[in-house]
């Protein structure tokens, strides 16, 4: 019995972590006025979340904001600090001025509250960077890896300028939001298969103590 035991936890364990399998990462934060610099007095509030796929090269951006003093001029990511927040103020790395300028997938601009589900975005799409940041970072594909270390490592903001603060009047700093890849792994990731290893093991003990009473 112990050794039917033994062979479904290290069953359990052998189970093929989804390594390979592309785990998107969530990284945002709340947009305030507060969080600018300089800090403005914006009535304005909002959210937003990026989900980086460095496996499979992609990136997407969900945000909903609200109360801009005036209409929307610009949003993007800035990229890249050396340490969180500092300096506060760096350039832009996305497309200027917004995400999927010109195409059906843009960015809202022109409104004071607006909601906003982007495509997916390819990190190998020269469309989807600032040609300035391409060219400071040397290149596509350093600045892809600049903004995907970036994003990893908290040196990232993402804000929305307006014609009253044009040099931006919601922002936040991306950062991970609650440390856990989506979508979970299920099935063969290492703490459920353990959980699952237990449970078995506990209905074995309790059946095996059933028999000797
Ligand atoms: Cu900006």
């Amino acid at each position: 019995m112990r050794y039917v035991a033994l062979a479904i936890v290290a069953a359990a364990l052998m189970l093929p972590a989804p390594a390979a399998r592309a785990i998107p990462m969530p990284f945002g934060g709340i947009l305030s006025g507060a969080n600018e610099t300089p800090p403005n007095n914006s009535p304005g509030a909002g959210s937003v979340t990026v989900v980086l796929d460095p496996t499979a090269e992609t990136i997407q951006i969900l945000a909903s904001f609200f109360g801009l003093t005036t209409p929307d001029v610009a949003a993007h990511i800035h990229c890249c600090q050396t340490m969180p927040g500092n300096p506060p103020t760096v350039g832009v790395a996305t497309t200027v001025p917004t995400f999927g300028f010109n195409t059906p997938g843009q960015f809202p601009l022109g409104v004071t509250e607006g909601t906003y589900l982007s495509p997916i975005f390819s990190l190998e799409d020269p469309s989807f960077y600032n040609p300035a940041f391409v060219m400071l970072q040397g290149g596509l594909e350093q600045a892809e890896t600049a903004l995907i270390a970036g994003i990893e490592n908290g040196l990232t903001y993402f804000n929305i300028h307006t014609s009253q603060n044009p040099g931006g009047e919601l922002r936040t700093q991306l950062l991970p939001l609650g440390g856990v890849p989506v979508p979970a792994p299920i099935v063969g990731a290492g703490l459920p298969g353990l959980i699952l290893a237990c449970g078995a093991l506990l209905v074995l003990a309790w059946r095996r103590r059933q028999l000797v009473v």
